[in-house]
Protein backbone atom coordinates (compact mmCIF):
# COMPACT_ATOMS: atom_id res chain seq x y z
CA UNK A 1 0.00 0.00 0.00
CA UNK A 2 1.44 3.52 -0.48
CA UNK A 3 1.86 5.68 1.82
CA UNK A 4 0.07 8.96 1.66
CA UNK A 5 -1.20 9.92 5.13
CA UNK A 6 -4.69 11.80 5.38
CA UNK A 7 -7.06 13.35 7.86
CA UNK A 8 -10.69 13.40 7.21
CA UNK A 9 -13.75 15.00 9.78
CA UNK A 10 -17.14 13.04 10.71
CA UNK A 11 -20.27 14.81 11.52
CA UNK A 12 -23.28 14.12 12.51
CA UNK A 13 -26.87 15.84 13.44
CA UNK A 14 -29.60 13.91 12.15
CA UNK A 15 -30.84 10.79 13.32
CA UNK A 16 -28.88 8.09 16.10
CA UNK A 17 -25.51 10.64 15.11
CA UNK A 18 -22.89 8.40 18.03
CA UNK A 19 -24.25 5.18 16.00
CA UNK A 20 -24.15 5.95 12.38
CA UNK A 21 -20.14 8.14 13.09
CA UNK A 22 -18.94 4.94 15.07
CA UNK A 23 -20.63 2.46 12.32
CA UNK A 24 -18.87 4.73 10.00
CA UNK A 25 -15.05 4.11 10.93
CA UNK A 26 -16.57 0.16 11.13
CA UNK A 27 -16.89 0.96 7.33
CA UNK A 28 -13.22 2.76 6.87
CA UNK A 29 -11.75 0.44 8.36
CA UNK A 30 -13.34 -2.46 5.82
CA UNK A 31 -12.73 -0.62 3.00
CA UNK A 32 -9.92 -1.56 0.97
CA UNK A 33 -7.00 0.57 0.22
CA UNK A 34 -7.69 2.30 3.59
CA UNK A 35 -6.45 2.18 7.22
CA UNK A 36 -7.87 3.81 9.91
CA UNK A 37 -4.54 4.56 12.18
CA UNK A 38 -6.43 6.96 14.94
CA UNK A 39 -9.79 8.66 15.76
CA UNK A 40 -10.82 10.90 17.77
CA UNK A 41 -13.57 10.79 20.46
CA UNK A 42 -16.78 12.34 19.45
CA UNK A 43 -17.91 15.78 20.75
CA UNK A 44 -20.77 17.61 20.82
CA UNK A 45 -20.84 21.01 18.92
CA UNK A 46 -23.03 24.05 18.35
CA UNK A 47 -24.47 23.87 14.58
CA UNK A 48 -22.67 26.31 12.27
CA UNK A 49 -24.79 27.99 10.11
CA UNK A 50 -28.24 27.87 10.02
CA UNK A 51 -30.11 26.99 12.92
CA UNK A 52 -30.60 23.37 13.17
CA UNK A 53 -29.79 20.53 16.10
CA UNK A 54 -26.14 20.28 17.82
CA UNK A 55 -23.46 18.20 15.99
CA UNK A 56 -21.41 15.26 16.57
CA UNK A 57 -18.23 15.68 15.22
CA UNK A 58 -14.97 13.88 14.75
CA UNK A 59 -11.95 13.38 13.00
CA UNK A 60 -9.68 10.19 11.85
CA UNK A 61 -6.36 9.24 10.58
CA UNK A 62 -6.32 7.66 7.51
CA UNK A 63 -2.84 5.68 5.62
CA UNK A 64 -4.19 5.46 2.48
CA UNK A 65 -3.21 3.95 -1.35
CA UNK A 66 -6.06 6.11 -3.35
CA UNK A 67 -5.44 9.24 -4.83
CA UNK A 68 -7.62 12.35 -3.23
CA UNK A 69 -9.48 12.30 -5.94
CA UNK A 70 -10.45 8.56 -5.16
CA UNK A 71 -10.51 8.56 -1.60
CA UNK A 72 -13.38 11.69 -2.14
CA UNK A 73 -15.54 9.27 -4.14
CA UNK A 74 -15.16 6.87 -1.64
CA UNK A 75 -16.24 8.78 0.80
CA UNK A 76 -19.22 10.45 -0.55
CA UNK A 77 -20.17 6.67 -1.25
CA UNK A 78 -20.10 6.19 2.60
CA UNK A 79 -21.94 9.44 3.49
CA UNK A 80 -24.65 8.16 0.41
CA UNK A 81 -24.53 4.34 2.77
CA UNK A 82 -25.72 6.09 5.65
CA UNK A 83 -28.61 7.60 4.39
CA UNK A 84 -27.14 11.41 3.18
CA UNK A 85 -29.58 13.60 0.87
CA UNK A 86 -28.21 16.06 -0.29
CA UNK A 87 -30.57 18.86 -0.67
CA UNK A 88 -29.28 22.40 0.37
CA UNK A 89 -25.70 23.40 1.65
CA UNK A 90 -24.97 23.30 5.36
CA UNK A 91 -28.35 21.01 5.77
CA UNK A 92 -28.57 18.94 8.44
CA UNK A 93 -27.50 15.27 7.65
CA UNK A 94 -26.72 12.51 8.80
CA UNK A 95 -23.38 11.74 7.83
CA UNK A 96 -20.61 14.17 6.68
CA UNK A 97 -17.17 12.71 5.79
CA UNK A 98 -14.52 16.00 4.46
CA UNK A 99 -11.23 15.35 3.73
CA UNK A 100 -9.70 17.60 5.56
CA UNK A 101 -5.45 16.74 5.00
CA UNK A 102 -3.43 14.59 2.59
CA UNK A 103 0.02 15.02 3.03
CA UNK A 104 1.52 18.17 2.18
CA UNK A 105 -0.20 18.29 -0.77
CA UNK A 106 -2.58 21.55 -1.66
CA UNK A 107 -4.86 20.59 -4.07
CA UNK A 108 -7.60 23.39 -5.97
CA UNK A 109 -9.69 21.62 -7.79
CA UNK A 110 -13.86 22.22 -8.56
CA UNK A 111 -14.59 18.97 -6.82
CA UNK A 112 -12.34 19.11 -4.16
CA UNK A 113 -9.94 21.61 -2.14
CA UNK A 114 -7.39 20.19 0.24
CA UNK A 115 -6.67 21.45 3.04
CA UNK A 116 -9.95 21.99 3.24
CA UNK A 117 -10.68 25.37 3.10
CA UNK A 118 -12.57 26.08 6.16
CA UNK A 119 -10.83 23.97 8.66
CA UNK A 120 -8.68 26.23 9.89
CA UNK A 121 -11.73 28.70 11.71
CA UNK A 122 -13.97 25.75 12.29
CA UNK A 123 -13.37 24.54 16.43
CA UNK A 124 -15.37 21.51 15.62
CA UNK A 125 -12.85 20.58 13.50
CA UNK A 126 -9.48 21.47 14.73
CA UNK A 127 -10.55 20.51 18.75
CA UNK A 128 -10.70 16.76 17.64
CA UNK A 129 -7.76 16.79 15.10
CA UNK A 130 -5.30 18.34 17.78
CA UNK A 131 -5.64 15.07 19.88
CA UNK A 132 -4.28 12.62 17.40
CA UNK A 133 -2.49 15.13 14.69
CA UNK A 134 -0.95 18.13 17.26
CA UNK A 135 1.86 18.33 15.02
CA UNK A 136 0.43 18.14 11.39
CA UNK A 137 1.36 21.06 9.44
CA UNK A 138 -2.09 23.20 7.42
CA UNK A 139 0.38 23.93 4.29
CA UNK A 140 -1.78 26.89 3.39
CA UNK A 141 -1.12 28.92 6.78
CA UNK A 142 1.97 26.98 7.98
CA UNK A 143 1.05 26.16 11.17
CA UNK A 144 0.92 23.15 13.68
CA UNK A 145 -2.68 22.17 14.44
CA UNK A 146 -2.17 22.86 18.12
CA UNK A 147 -0.82 26.32 17.29
CA UNK A 148 -4.25 27.06 14.54
CA UNK A 149 -6.63 25.46 17.60
CA UNK A 150 -5.69 27.94 19.64
CA UNK A 151 -6.83 30.91 17.75
CA UNK A 152 -10.63 29.83 17.83
CA UNK A 153 -13.49 29.95 20.22
CA UNK A 154 -13.69 26.10 21.65
CA UNK A 155 -16.35 27.23 24.42
CA UNK A 156 -18.92 25.25 21.88
CA UNK A 157 -17.10 22.18 21.59
CA UNK A 158 -17.64 19.28 24.29
CA UNK A 159 -16.13 15.96 24.45
CA UNK A 160 -18.97 13.64 24.94
CA UNK A 161 -18.47 11.93 28.23
N1 LIG B 1 -20.90 21.10 9.27
C1 LIG B 1 -21.33 22.01 8.44
C2 LIG B 1 -21.98 23.25 8.87
N2 LIG B 1 -22.00 23.44 10.27
N3 LIG B 1 -21.52 22.77 12.45
C3 LIG B 1 -21.00 21.87 13.30
N4 LIG B 1 -21.02 22.12 14.62
N5 LIG B 1 -20.46 20.70 12.87
C4 LIG B 1 -20.40 20.40 11.54
O1 LIG B 1 -19.89 19.31 11.16
C5 LIG B 1 -20.94 21.32 10.61
C6 LIG B 1 -21.49 22.51 11.12
C7 LIG B 1 -21.19 21.79 6.99
O2 LIG B 1 -20.56 20.65 6.66
MG1 LIG C 1 -18.74 19.43 6.30
MG1 LIG D 1 -19.04 17.41 3.44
Amino acid sequence: MANSMTAIALGSNLGNSLETLEAAIATLEKTPGILVKARSPWYQTRAIGPPQPDYLNGCAILQTSHSPLALLSTLLEIEQQFGRIRRERNDPRTLDLDLLLFDDIVLNEPELQIPHPRMIERAFVLVPLVEIAPDWIEPISGKAIAELVQAVDCSEVKKLA
